[in-house]
């Protein structure tokens, strides 16, 4: 089986949304050829990229709904010996990563409709339907948009863990310097650290202000980073307006893509500081 990249593309773009085509969803398939597993990506708005090699099926991708992100998964006939028509159907999607046989055992357990296997740190997320009575157009289309609702959830809680775990590392905190006016009492007053430090202006100016404080206590791991910054490798970073679109206020510049998102970290610590800044809800 070729490997494919089902990746998270931030495209920033959004399309218009063509209507989905129901007219065949009441006719009854007992096996399937390459045209009506197109027909099944297409009717579902989705764009098919490709013939799968050699085999019968394609390869297709979709924007997601509810973020920026695509999906591409791959539909492939099973169960066709010779013929071009096959008794099987095979929906599969390959997140790439560092994935355990744990890790799969754990999505088998809480997602019974897809079959979860981790194999060379690939999770590969499958679906299989058999044809033998026969089912509807629709069935099918149901059953694929099952599979990747459940895909994208996996996707979800993989982008949640590892965005916990690069807060959780030391080492990619700039905690700044010890410049502040309660710098080295034992108590980190850096507004980041704090769940509500909007409250308190001080707290605001305290950004980068107190680090042997905060470092120590983060070590100690009696702090949570609430509000991460991020770097400076945004196209709009240092033009002396803060581009980052989770912030609110008059601080804030009128682009309204995600590009920016933890990518303008200068710029926008810089407007926090002087109050004219909403953190993210
Ligand atoms: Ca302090
Ligand atoms: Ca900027």
């Amino acid at each position: 089986m070729r490997l494919f990249t089902a990746s998270a593309v931030a495209l920033g773009l959004s399309f218009s949304a063509m209507a989905e085509d129901t007219s065949r969803n009441e006719e009854l398939a007992s096996s399937l050829n390459q045209e009506t597993i197109r027909f099944i990506a297409e009717s579902l708005d989705h764009t098919v990229r490709r013939d799968i090699e050699d085999q019968i099926g394609v390869l297709a991708v979709y924007q997601e709904d509810e973020s920026d992100n695509e999906l591409v998964y791959a539909m492939q006939g099973k169960a066709c010996q010779d013929s071009p028509d096959c008794l099987g159907l095979e929906i599969y999607i390959i997140y790439e990563g560092d994935f355990t046989a744990e890790q799969a055992n754990d999505i088998n357990q809480r997602w019974a409709a897809i079959k979860a296997t981790a194999n060379d740190g690939s999770l590969y997320l499958t679906r299989y339907l058999i044809l033998d009575q026969g089912q509807t157009i629709g069935n099918i289309r149901t059953n694929v948009l099952n599979a990747l609702a459940i895909a994208e959830n996996v996707g979800d809680e993989q982008n949640a863990g590892a965005e916990t775990q690069t807060t959780l590392s030391v080492s990619d905190i700039d905690f700044g310097e010890d410049s502040g006016a309660y710098i080295n009492d034992g108590a980190c007053d850096d507004a980041r650290f704090e769940e509500d430090g909007d409250l308190w202006d001080y707290q605001r100016s305290h950004v980068l202000n107190d680090a042997t404080d905060c470092k120590t206590l983060y070590e100690a791991g009696e702090l949570t980073l609430f509000l991460d910054f991020g770097d400076n490798s945004g196209e709009y970073a240092n033009d002396d307006t803060c581009d980052d679109n989770r912030f609110t206020g008059e601080g804030r510049s009128i682009l309204e893509t995600d590009s920016h998102v933890k990518r303008d970290a200068v710029d926008c610590i810089v407007a926090y500081r002087a109050g004219t800044l909403n953190r993210p809800e």
